[in-house]
């Protein structure tokens, strides 16, 4: 029987997908998960009622959250992801022939057994052997561990309410820092500018601080609410408008959304973006 299923946006901002049948509805330490079928995007994964990603438009933001870092790093051997649950940003990365290990680090089991048993399209092949999952609060992951460094960091987080808060932090962006290898990129979704403008701008700043620079990047997620959703590119060094080329070639082949026109014009900064981080 169809019913609705709807995210509600600080009590005054409503999406409503009509969708089928609830695939899997159970309540984790953290949160609520769901994934629910819909007509429009198919499978979509919430949490505590917050759209994640679907299986229809999850090209959009996995590609923009992670090809932007992957193509501009100097090695990409060895890639950290905090998040990503469901898989979408580490199939992307295990893409890439030149990623030997990937270390993926996830608040909550639950949103990964969820994600294998009814996203398997979204996720990557979960049995990769360069794919280790460790389920761990990222930000405690990467205050405590001192293993090797990592070529690409990926940040793929929930909105900055509950288990997700700590990910917008200073501290958690110091020790991320700490964790990179030189020449080594590092991005994340930094939410709507549109809706979050507290929130966006204070990573801008936060980054900045720590990494000396922070470059966002912008691209649509039909899903998200104001359908406009930014992310952040930032490093030690290097430049986020050169990626390589051979790295890029192989983004294109495989991407739907991402390419190097989108790479070169996601940088452009729309002029409120521009005047909300002016000093
Ligand atoms: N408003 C929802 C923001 C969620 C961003 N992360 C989604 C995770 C998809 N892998």
């Amino acid at each position: 029987m169809a019913r609705w299923y709807d995210e509600t946006f600080e009590g005054n901002l409503r999406l409503g997908l009509k969708g089928g049948r609830m695939l899997f509805r159970e309540q984790s330490a953290y949160q609520t998960v769901e994934i629910f079928e819909t007509e429009r995007y198919g499978r979509v994964l919430a949490l505590d009622g917050v759209f994640m990603t679907s299986e229809v438009d999850e090209f959009f933001y996995h590609e923009m959250l992670v090809h932007p870092a992957m193509t501009t790093a100097e090695r990409i051997a060895r890639v950290l992801i905090i998040g990503g649950g469901d898989g979408g940003s580490a199939r992307r990365v295990l893409g890439y022939p030149e990623v030997e290990e990937v270390l993926l680090v996830e608040i909550d089991a639950m949103v990964v057994e969820a994600s294998r048993a009814h996203l398997p399209g979204v996720g990557p092949s979960w049995d990769d052997p360069r794919l280790e999952v460790r389920i761990e609060d990222g930000t405690a992951f990467v205050a405590r561990e001192t293993g090797g460094a990592f070529d690409v960091i990926l940040v793929d987080g929930t909105d900055p309410v509950g288990p997700a808060e700590g990910l917008f932090g200073r501290d958690f962006f110091a020790h991320l820092a700490a964790r990179l290898a030189p020449g080594g990129t590092f991005a994340m979704q930094s939410e709507s500018p549109l809706l979050f403008p507290k929130v966006f701008r204070e990573t801008q700043v936060g980054l900045s601080q720590v990494f000396g620079s922070a470059h966002p990047y912008f691209g649509p997620v039909p899903l998200y609410p104001s359908g406009t959703w930014s992310y952040t590119w930032a490093s030690r060094e290097g430049d986020p408008r050169a990626p390589r080329s051979d790295r890029l070639a192989h983004a294109e082949r495989s991407s739907r959304y991402y390419n190097a026109e989108i790479h070169r014009a996601a940088f452009a900064q729309p002029t409120y973006v521009a005047r909300l981080l002016a000093p």
